[in-house]
């Protein structure tokens, strides 16, 4: 079985047919200059680094035969799938639904909303989209998991703390090994991006593995 034997914090074993690579949140809103996360002070060069290693990483799992699955964090146009409680955060200006620099903020059918042309998914690869943090929450990923025999996911996306780790977090408690790709995931706070990665592989592994791209795509036949 091919295995990371880089990875943190033990080496990673993966059965190619049964592994998907999960790209989660890739979208302008997030990584555009001048779209959201930028207009609220966010350093979006923290997230770009990302872009160019999780296209390389798409490539190489795309010519492995690799399941590719992509998530976009958003909520309906009337925002019925958007609990009050997260509504009411943010800038008071700039909440889920008002008008952003790329149409309405995290709206499902916005530009904004949408996954950066550089990484936008390939004819056939599934796009998932939630309302919350974690990608199982109130969407089909697990029941489509299921269906298509997946054991392990190689995740890549943003952010480190937030959409990356709920989901990781909930797919550890499904029962899914969780390899985290250092290079291709990213948070607008380096601390963070750099605690959240320590905390995934600590305690033996409390709810995964991290390695980089290179190591894993270099085990990819
Ligand atoms: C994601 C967020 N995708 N930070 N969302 O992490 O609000």
């Amino acid at each position: 079985m091919p295995t990371v034997a880089s990875a943190r914090p033990s080496p990673f074993a993966f059965e190619p047919t049964t592994t998907a690579l999960l790209v989660i949140d890739m979208q302008r809103d997030f990584l555009e200059p001048g779209g959201f996360g930028e207009s609220l002070g966010n350093d979006v060069s923290q997230l770009r680094r990302t872009i160019e290693p999780t296209a390389a990483l798409l490539r190489a799992c795309r010519a492995a035969g690799l399941a590719v699955i992509h998530t976009r964090e958003g909520h309906r146009a009337d925002l019925s799938d958007c609990p009050p409680a997260k509504l009411a955060r943010g800038r008071p200006s700039q909440k889920i639904g008002d008008p952003g620099p790329m149409g309405r903020i995290l709206i499902r059918g916005e530009y904004g909303h949408d996954i950066i042309d550089e990484l936008a998914p390939a004819p056939g690869e599934p796009v998932v989209d939630k309302p919350g943090k974690g990608a199982f929450y109130a969407t089909e990923l697990g029941t489509m998991l299921t269906g298509m025999g997946i054991r392990s996911l190689v995740v890549a996306g943003v952010t480190t703390e937030v959409c990356v780790h709920t989901t990781v977090r909930e797919a550890n408690d499904r029962g899914y090994e969780c390899l985290v790709l250092a290079d291709c995931v990213g948070s607008y706070f380096p601390e963070f991006h750099r605690v959240a990665l320590e905390m995934v592989a600590a305690q033996g592994g409390i709810f995964g593995w991290v390695a980089t791209s290179t190591d894993f795509t270099e085990m990819l036949v």
